[in-house]
């Protein structure tokens, strides 16, 4: 299928909190290079956004600030919408999911799934907050991870580990709403059965063929990202809940029978998000929004973080295409996760570089930073930002490789040529670029730009953004080396001709840079075209225009052309400034840190013969019962190879339960029975107790067989 324009999305962020450098340089900034290079060869391209406003991310940091949900969406909407525009975040339109129009959208969505039999009803337990009455999912509920043993793992994900977790899979799940420990409830909800689109999505990510049509070239999409989704069809798909037991959302519409209390789940409506702001920005601008997710020669292209990939690749696919009507994704680039100085970026332990913060401390200095973030970029793997590298780029390479290049063009032009574009002898021979000989200015140099360009334009068609950033600051290697070859400032007195035609050269190369850099340093661009004398671009193809006229062996920028004033466009940074960051970074983590658990003091002194009289030994517990009318107790059977053992155990208010059977644990083996409420306690299980009064269990390592000692 032949393309014609382009719908491309970055994921939608939580109005919960500011934008980091993690979230720039996932989803913002590869999408802002790809559009703005689309834009510059003269495609038809619309990019949507938006604040995502729904789910617990909001309620909960509502309950957080003690706010309401409306106002931390309004503040934070704000917040990350100035942030965006501040780094040049260049959407055609950056919307929000509070609005009618999406409320609207999402419900016609699941109306329509709902009336086409695409869901399935079903009843389950699921954990309830008797204090808060309220139901939990998601984020209301936290737990230790049974994957990584993270302890602070939410219902639906492990930050730690990134798994992908449901609230029964959770160890020791407690309320977020009121830290009790949460009981079992029914409730009913509406699933999509993503085992039933299993067959046709696995062909169509693995093959790209979809209803016999090839549809995208899974070579074209990045191997993580297709790692990701096999070993999710591998594992086989199961029903998924698309509705919550939730005050804030979007309503389940009302004529269904049984949507009283219920909304959708946020993951249902933030990528319909998607669409109600195409139809948002279509409305505002004369345009139709069906024929950017409907007509097939759109290409719809995803720009999002690794933990949205599931979603974006499986579960979005699967409501779209049962619905009826709509494109899918031809590829979804998700980037990796960027760390910060050696830890993971964490907004709760602010650990991050914000982005408001940046724009107020290095004012002006948008494009280093995207430069830096562009070079970092975690494509393939997660990546590393330290404030020394974000130095040594700007020193080592803005400085003093394309802010010199550019520099000297400026200068040696007026310095000769009072500033403008000299006449040359195109015959005359230079030590011209890398290719092996000079056959004329006009055929192999120019024609050498034109190759490069190419290549460039080509890395960043797949997705190869910090090969293209490689390959631009090649190409102002390549002026410096020219110029350091040629030695105006030597040679300008004795071979006038020679200095003439050189810097003719680099000045068509400072002005193809103008053009290329665009996509990832849009403030430079504009800049360098300041200096050379030219109009800003206006994104009408002229890339095109660029690339044809190297081709033809035209230059682009005639004799007799004018140039302004010479500035330098980057600056060193000292040492001092790096470490006034750092220590910054260091003091604001400290601040949010925990306050230290509380030290309980130690008992006294006893003797080896004294501790040797406890006989501990590791166990599994095979059975764990409510005791009636003793809402402290829970009755456990636990294995001990040699014998089962009855013991009654404190700890129903800590543990459900149902997740017990399985556990591993010490037990105390010879204290004396003791009967409580009718039932003959034999041992003691043994815990540890946090500064919150939350208990663990003392764990036998793997391999410890039951009913060994303990010493
Ligand atoms: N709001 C952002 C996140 O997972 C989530 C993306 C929605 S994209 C439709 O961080
Ligand atoms: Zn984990």
């Amino acid at each position: 299928m032949e393309i014609k324009r382009y719908l491309v999305t970055s994921a939608l962020p939580y109005a919960n909190g500011p934008l980091h450098i993690g979230h720039l340089t996932g989803a913002y900034l590869p999408a802002d290079i790809y559009v703005r290079f689309l834009r510059l060869t003269g495609k038809e391209v619309v990019w949507v956004c938006g604040s995502d406003e729904h789910g617990a991310a909001i309620t909960v940091k509502a309950r957080k600030e003690n706010t309401t949900p409306g106002a931390i969406i309004d503040k934070y909407h704000e917040q990350l919408k100035m942030a965006l525009a501040g780094m040049a975040i260049d959407f055609n339109i950056y919307h929000r999911t509070s609005e009618p129009i999406h409320h609207e959208t999402s419900q016609d969505f699941f109306r329509t799934l709902y009336e086409k039999g695409e869901f399935q009803e079903i009843e389950s337990q699921q954990y309830y907050d008797e204090s808060a009455g309220q139901f939990l999912a998601d984020r209301y509920i936290m737990g230790t991870c049974p994957k990584c043993g993270n302890p602070n793992a939410y219902g639906d994900q492990c930050e730690k580990c990134g798994s992908t977790l449901s609230p029964t899979e959770l160890i020791n799940p407690r309320s977020t709403l009121s830290g009790t420990i949460p009981v079992m409830k029914p409730t009913t909800h509406w699933y999509l059965p993503l085992n039933q689109h299993q067959e046709w999505l696995k062909t169509w990510i693995e093959t790209g063929m979809l209803e016999g049509v090839k549809h995208h070239e899974p070579e074209t999409w990045k191997p993580h990202v297709l790692g990701q989704c096999k070993s999710w069809l591998d594992s086989g798909l199961e029903p998924r809940s698309m509705t919550r037991d939730l005050d804030w959302g979007v309503d389940v519409p009302k004529e269904i029978p049984g949507s009283e209390g219920k909304k959708l789940y946020v993951w249902l409506d933030a990528p319909i998000g998607y669409i109600s702001a195409t139809k948002a920005w279509a409305a505002t601008h004369h345009e139709t929004w069906e024929k950017y997710w409907k007509d097939p020669e759109t290409a719809l292209i995803h720009f999002i973080g690794k933990d949205n990939i599931v979603f974006h690749c499986l579960i979005f696919p699967v409501i779209l295409k049962s619905y009826g009507g709509y494109n899918l994704p031809i590829n979804v680039p998700a980037n990796q996760f960027m760390n910060l100085e050696g830890d993971k970026v964490s907004t709760s332990r602010n650990w991050a570089v914000w982005i408001h913060e940046y724009l107020e401390e290095w004012p002006g200095q948008q494009d280093l930073l995207r430069y830096y973030l562009i070079k970092t970029m975690p494509e393939q793997r997660d990546s590393e930002f330290t404030w020394k590298g974000f130095q040594e780029a700007n020193n080592n390479e803005l400085v003093n490789n394309l802010a010199n290049f550019f520099n000297r063009v400026c200068v040696l032009l007026h310095k000769y040529y009072q500033g403008e574009i000299p006449a040359f002898n195109p015959d005359k021979a230079f030590v011209g670029t890398e290719e092996p000989d000079f056959d004329s200015f006009h055929e192999t140099e120019l024609l050498y730009l034109h190759d490069r360009i190419q290549d460039l334009n080509q890395s960043i068609r797949e997705f190869r953004f910090r090969d293209a950033l490689k390959s631009l600051m090649d190409m102002s290697s390549t002026g410096n080396s020219i110029l350091q070859s040629n030695e105006p400032w030597k040679k300008e007195q004795s071979d006038p001709e020679l200095i003439k035609v050189v810097i003719n050269y680099c000045a068509q190369l400072a002005t193809a840079l103008s053009v290329v850099i665009r996509p990832f340093m849009p403030f430079t661009s504009d800049k360098m075209r300041a200096q050379l004398g030219l109009s800003p671009l206006r994104d009408e193809d002229e890339l095109n225009q660029l690339l044809d006229a190297l081709s033809q062996g035209e230059v682009l920028l005639p004799p007799g052309h004018k140039i302004n004033e010479a500035s330098h466009l980057f600056s060193r940074i000292e040492d001092a400034r790096i470490q006034a960051q750092l220590d910054k970074l260091k003091r604001g983590a400290a601040l949010s840190a925990p306050a230290p658990a509380v030290h309980v003091p130690l008992k006294e002194t006893i003797s080896i013969d004294d501790f040797n009289k406890t006989d501990l030994r590791a166990g599994t517990i095979l059975t764990a019962d409510r005791v009636p009318k003793a809402d402290k107790l829970l009755h456990l059977t636990v294995d001990l190879g040699f014998e089962k053992r009855t013991i009654l155990s404190g700890i129903a208010q800590h543990f459900q339960p149902e997740v017990l059977p399985g556990r591993r644990v010490v037990i105390v083996a010879n204290l004396a029975p003791r009967k409580m409420k009718g039932i003959e306690s034999n041992g003691m299980i043994l815990l540890s107790e946090n500064g919150d009064g939350s208990l663990r269990f003392v764990e036998p390592s793997d391999g410890a067989e039951n009913g060994s000692v303990v010493k």
